[in-house]
C-alpha cells in the first residue's frame, strides 16, 4: 500500500517513519492523511452517514449538523482503564493506575497487531495552542475512527497548517488510537465500533506517547484533549516550569470597560462551559470565552501569568443547556455541530433534558428507541455532548487565538458540594490557595463511567488528568511564586454554585447570576471590599455581593455564606485523611496550611 505522505509540504522523516511503522503494525486497508480542509470535513461526514455512524439532522433547522449514537457501553471516560506508564510506580503516584511501560507496550502491540484491517487509518497532525505561540505543542494522532477525525477537525487546529511549524522536528507527541474492531473478509460493520472488553487508555509520559484501544468516545479517543493537553502536558509543564490545568478561561469586563481574565478549575460536568459562556444577569457586565475546559499557563517576563486555550473547539455537556441557562452555547450550536447521544425530534432536530421547559411529546432517545415523557429513562444520555468550533460562539473572546495568551487576574476552584462550602471565599495568598485547590471535593458525574453523586476529593479538578504523582504536582503549584512577585500572581478563590437547602434544591440560581460572584472577585482584585474573615478564608461581608434584582430569601443567603465551624472541623479531619495518600510527597507547606486551619477552627 502507498501512504499518501504530503511530500510537497513536509520532509519530516521522523513523522513519515513513525506513520509507516504504525501502518505496518495496524495493517489498515487505506491511509487518509488529513489536510484539515472543509472538503475533507464534508467527505468524512458523508462517509460516516453512509456507515450509519451519523444521522444528518434536518438541514433547515440545524444546517450541516449530525447526530451520532454510541454503543451504550461506550458513553464516557473510563478512569479504571486509564493508565500512566511511567518508569516507576511512584512517578504515577497513588491517584493513577500504573503499568510497567515495557509490559504495557507488549500488551498493546499484541492488541494493535492488525487492528485496523478492513478500515482506513486517518493521520491527523494537530497543534495545541495558537499556531505560533511559544507554549504551543504539536501532536499527531492516528486513528481508525472517522468520527474521531471529524471531531478533531472541530476541536483542534489540525491538518496541513500544522506541518510548517512542525518542520523536521521529531518533537511531536505520538498518539495512537484504534476502536479495536478490525473487519475481516466480508465482516459487517456496526454503527459504533468499539471493544469494551479490551479498553486501554495508556500514557507513556517519558517517551511522550499515548496509546488508546477499544473506545471511540470523548476523552478516551480524542487524544489531543485529556490525554495530551492534560496528562502528558502536565508532565511537560512540570519539566519546563509551566502549568497544564483543567480550567476554563474567561474575560470579564465591568461597566466602565475595564477587563480582567479569570481561569477556573471545576471537575468534569461541574460548570466550566457554562461559566465560560455566561450571559451576566448584571447590567453592563460582559463575559467573553477564551476556553471552556483546558488552560495552559505560564509566568512570563513581566511576572504575570498568561493563559492559552490549547483547544480550538468545544466538546460540551448537552443536558441542562438551554436559552435560559446558556444562550451563547445554544447559539454556538445553530449549525455545523456534531452531537453525540442526544435525543432526536420527529422533525429531525435534537433535544436533551433541560433544553426546553416542556418535554416534547415524542422523541427517539439516545439508544434509538421510542421515547415519551412517561418513559423512565432520560431521552439524552446524561453525558451526551456537542462538538463545535470555538469560533462559532457569539461570545468568543477576541484574544482566544492570540499566541501571547491572556493575563490571568484570578483563579477559581469549585465543585459540587451540597453542604459545608460557601458560595465564595478568597484565599490569603498563593500557598493558601494551593491548599484550597488541593482539598477540592465534588460529587462524581456522568462524565466518567461509575457511580454518580459520590463526593470525592479532586485536587485542582485534576484527579483523573494529572500525568504524574499528585503530591509532586502540588509541589509544582507551590513552586510557581518563585518566578514572580506575590502582587503579580493571580488571586485564588473557591466557589460553590451547588449548595442545597433542606428541601434538597440548589440555594443559588447559578448560571448568569454567577456574575454576581464574578463581580465581587473582580473588585477584590482591584482592592475593593473589606470582606469578612473566617477560618477558611475571606467571604463577602454583608452587602458586598451585588444581589440587585435577585429574589433570594435572607435564609438562603445566610446558608450560602455560612461557614459552620463544626462542619469544617469534620472537613479538616477528612482533608487530613486525604493527605495521607500522598505520603512523603505531600509538600510540608500544605501540612502547615492544614494545621493552621485546624487551629483557626479550634
Ligand atoms: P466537562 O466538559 O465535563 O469538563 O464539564 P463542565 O465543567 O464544562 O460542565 P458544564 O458547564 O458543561 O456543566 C455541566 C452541568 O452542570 C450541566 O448540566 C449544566 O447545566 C450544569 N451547571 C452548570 N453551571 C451551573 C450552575 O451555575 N448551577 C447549576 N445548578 N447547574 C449548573
Ligand atoms: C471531562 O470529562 O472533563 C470532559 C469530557 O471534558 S472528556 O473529553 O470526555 O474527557
Ligand atoms: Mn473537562
Amino acid at each position: 500500500m502507498t501512504i499518501p505522505f504530503p511530500l510537497q509540504l513536509s520532509q519530516n522523516e521522523a513523522l513519515f517513519d513513525w506513520v509507516a511503522g504504525k501502518v505496518a503494525l495496524c495493517r489498515p486497508d487505506n491511509v487518509h492523511w488529513c489536510d484539515g480542509s472543509d472538503e475533507e470535513y464534508q467527505f468524512l461526514a458523508q462517509k460516516l452517514v453512509e456507515s450509519g455512524t451519523l444521522a444528518p439532522l434536518n438541514s433547515e433547522l440545524r444546517p450541516n449538523s449530525f447526530l451520532a449514537r454510541s454503543d451504550p457501553r461506550d458513553v464516557a471516560r473510563v478512569e479504571d482503564r486509564t493508565f500512566i506508564c511511567s518508569k516507576r510506580p511512584v512517578d504515577a503516584g497513588p491517584t493513577n493506575n500504573w503499568r510497567q511501560p515495557k509490559a504495557m507496550k507488549a500488551q498493546l502491540l499484541a492488541l494493535f497487531d492488525g487492528c485496523m484491517q478492513g478500515r482506513t487509518m486517518y493521520v491527523i497532525p494537530f497543534c495545541l495552542g495558537p499556531l505560533d505561540s511559544r507554549i504551543a505543542r504539536i501532536g499527531v494522532e492516528i486513528t481508525d475512527s472517522a468520527y474521531v477525525a471529524l471531531s478533531m477537525r472541530l476541536t483542534t487546529r489540525c491538518g496541513d497548517a500544522v506541518l510548517r511549524p512542525l518542520g523536521e522536528s521529531d518533537g511531536f507527541v505520538r498518539c495512537v488510537h484504534s476502536l479495536g474492531m478490525p473487519l475481516g473478509e466480508g465482516a459487517e460493520d456496526v454503527p459504533w465500533p468499539c471493544n469494551p472488553e479490551n479498553r486501554y487508555i495508556a500514557h507513556f509520559p517519558d517517551s511522550r506517547q499515548i496509546w488508546s484501544f477499544g473506545s471511540g468516545y470523548g476523552g478516551n479517543a480524542l487524544l489531543a484533549k485529556k490525554c495530551f493537553a492534560l496528562r502528558v502536558a502536565s508532565v511537560m509543564a512540570r519539566d519546563e516550569g509551566w502549568m497544564a490545568e483543567h480550567m476554563l478561561i474567561l474575560g470579564l469586563t465591568n461597566p466602565q470597560g475595564e477587563k480582567k481574565y479569570i481561569a477556573a478549575a471545576f471537575p468534569s460536568a461541574c460548570g466550566k462551559t457554562n461559566l465560560a459562556m455566561m450571559t451576566p444577569s448584571l447590567p453592563g457586565w460582559k463575559v467573553e470565552c477564551v476556553g471552556d475546559d483546558i488552560a495552559w499557563l505560564r509566568v512570563k517576563a513581566d511576572g504575570r501569568m498568561y493563559a492559552v486555550n490549547p483547544e480550538f473547539g468545544f466538546f460540551g455537556v448537552a443536558p441542562g443547556t438551554s436559552y435560559a441557562t446558556n444562550p451563547n452555547a445554544m447559539d454556538t450550536l445553530k449549525r455545523d455541530v456534531l452531537f453525540t447521544n442526544v435525543a432526536q425530534t420527529p422533525d429531525g432536530d435534537v433535544w436533551w433534558e433541560g433544553m426546553t421547559r416542556e418535554k416534547p411529546p415524542h422523541l427517539t432517545d439516545w439508544r434509538g428507541e421510542e421515547w415519551t415523557p412517561e418513559s423512565e429513562t432520560p431521552a439524552a444520555h446524561p453525558n451526551a455532548r456537542f462538538t463545535a468550533r470555538a469560533s462559532q460562539c457569539p461570545s468568543i473572546d477576541p484574544a482566544y487565538d492570540d499566541p501571547r495568551g491572556v493575563p490571568i487576574s484570578a483563579i477559581l476552584f469549585g465543585g459540587r458540594r451540597p453542604g459545608t462550602v460557601p458560595l465564595v471565599f478568597e484565599a490569603r495568598d498563593w500557598a493558601h490557595g494551593t491548599f484550597i485547590g488541593s482539598t477540592i471535593a465534588s460529587e462524581t458525574t456522568a462524565a466518567a463511567s461509575g457511580q454518580v453523586g459520590q463526593i470525592r476529593r479532586d485536587p485542582m479538578a485534576m484527579l483523573p488528568f494529572c500525568g504524574y504523582h499528585m503530591g509532586d504536582y502540588l509541589a509544582h503549584w507551590l513552586d510557581i511564586p518563585s518566578s514572580t512577585t506575590p502582587d503579580k500572581l493571580p488571586k485564588i478563590f473557591a466557589v460553590n454554585w451547588f449548595r442545597k437547602g433542606e428541601d434538597g434544591k440548589f440555594l443559588w440560581p447559578g448560571f448568569g447570576d454567577n456574575a454576581r460572584v464574578l463581580k465581587w472577585i473582580f473588585e477584590r482584585c482591584d482592592g475593593q471590599h473589606a470582606g469578612r474573615e473566617t477560618p477558611i478564608g475571606t467571604v463577602p461581608a454583608h452587602g458586598e455581593l451585588d444581589l440587585s434584582g435577585l429574589n433570594l430569601s435572607d435564609g438562603a443567603l445566610e446558608t450560602l455564606m455560612e461557614v459552620d465551624s463544626e462542619a469544617w472541623r469534620i472537613e479538616a479531619t477528612s482533608i487530613r485523611e486525604h493527605y495521607v495518600l500522598f505520603g512523603e510527597h505531600l509538600p510540608f507547606e500544605l501540612r502547615d496550611e492544614l494545621e493552621e486551619l485546624e487551629k483557626r477552627l479550634a
